[in-house]
């Protein structure tokens, strides 16, 4: 995700990477079974990690990344995704980049010669999943056509199609020893609720409090270990609101409804603290510290492994949630998926030091195949 919904070319990580020992770090939740042991004896230089960066494997994949919105329109017939009326309620206006232009699954079914003729060996698809078509009003306003602002995390969004059209994309794309990566978020959905978000509060003068008014640090929980203390609305630095009654019931799962789930502590500067508890711009910002909000979003996308068939995901915005979230999140994946189940993620960073934490300390998996060939194995 980028600032404004415009996508720039983002700084990718690969975490299909090696890991190393957490050394002196703050302890963290158990690594997901059979992840690999460390292959350095001490902390590794930022020159050590960027010349492990640069190896490259005969097995590796080359990604072709897919915006269906802007890649092929195979079907005229969902371009509004099915609502009526103008582009403020369709978000259909070719005319406009802020809006879909009509692109979908289906033309990148009908141009899978073309992807696979480039080299492809992989299919990296943007956010497919249902999004809130418009935000912002006036000159402001822009569509949901990048993906990247969720309301319904467990349905295709019909601008782009349906589950069985992804389902058949997988599988003709299977049929050319083609793979497909699902690009998913787990840091913040669509722009639903509203905090009077007068700049960002940060925790020591606006301690988030439990239900009896008794302030509390939420990162003490964060691992999964201990009960998360009772909260209300009246637990954050802003009280959260939604601005409309239809706002109170525009997402799924029914859980993400829950204004509680959030961080409410308005928007992030991108410095500090406020780049993990802060909002992307006003975009909803997951409590990704506590369990209830961990297990719910284990569950969408662990469903999400058997209902398409996919092969790994792409995680958006990874540098905005706390480490202690992505060991449960890949454990709870790979127990559905199973520990080949690929994935990697987005840190939006040029320094080795800081993209290599989230490989070896956020245990995102890496393939073991390619690490074969390409681990800096003695
Ligand atoms: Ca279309
Ligand atoms: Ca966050
Ligand atoms: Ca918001």
């Amino acid at each position: 995700m980028t600032r404004s919904g415009r996508r720039r070319v983002p700084v990718l990580l690969a975490l299909a990477m090696l890991a190393s020992a957490a050394g002196s770090a703050p302890a963290l939740p158990a690594r997901p079974a059979g992840f690999d042991t460390p292959h350095w004896a001490q902390e590794p230089s930022a020159a050590t990690l960027a010349r492990f960066g640069e190896r490259s494997s005969p097995r590796a994949e080359q990604l072709y990344f897919a915006l269906p919105d802007r890649f092929a329109n195979g079907d005229p017939g969902n371009d509004r995704g099915g609502a009526t009326g103008d582009r403020m309620r369709t978000g259909f206006d070719p005319t406009d980049k802020g809006f879909y232009h009509g692109g979908d699954l289906r033309g990148v079914i009908d141009r899978l010669d073309y992807i696979q003729d480039l080299g492809t060996t992989a299919i990296w698809l943007a956010p497919i999943f249902r999004n809130r078509p418009v935000q912002g009003t006036g000159a402001s306003a822009s569509a949901g056509y990048h993906g990247y602002w969720i309301t319904d995390f467990t349905q295709v969004d019909p601008h782009f199609g349906t589950q069985e059209d992804l389902a058949e994309l997988v599988r003709l794309a299977h049929g050319r020893h083609m793979k497909v990566f699902l690009d998913i978020i787990v840091n913040h959905t669509a722009d639903v609720i509203s905090n009077g978000d007068q700049g960002y509060r940060d925790k020591t003068d606006f301690p988030y409090r439990d239900a009896n008014g008794q302030p509390f640090d939420d990162s003490n929980y964060a691992d999964g270990t201990r009960g998360f203390p009772a909260v209300n609305t009246r637990s954050f630095p802003y009280p959260p609101a939604f601005p409309t009654p239809a706002d109170a019931q525009a997402k799924k799962p029914a859980w993400l409804n829950d204004p509680t789930m959030y961080h409410n502590r308005g928007d992030s500067t991108f410095a500090g603290e406020s780049s993990e508890y802060g909002d992307f711009f006003g975009l909803d910002d997951l409590w990704t510290e506590r369990p209830d909000v961990v297990r719910g979003l284990t569950r969408i996308y662990q469903d999400w492994v058997g209902r398409a068939g996919i092969d790994g995901y792409r995680i958006d915005t990874v540098k905005h949630v706390d480490l202690p979230f992505w060991p449960q999140f890949v454990g709870g994946v790979q127990q559905r998926a199973g520990r080949d189940f690929f994935m990697f993620g987005e840190v939006f960073s040029a320094d080795p030091e800081v993209d290599a934490t989230y490989v070896r300390r956020a245990a995102v998996p890496r393939r073991r195949t390619a690490a074969r060939t390409a681990g800096p194995r003695a």
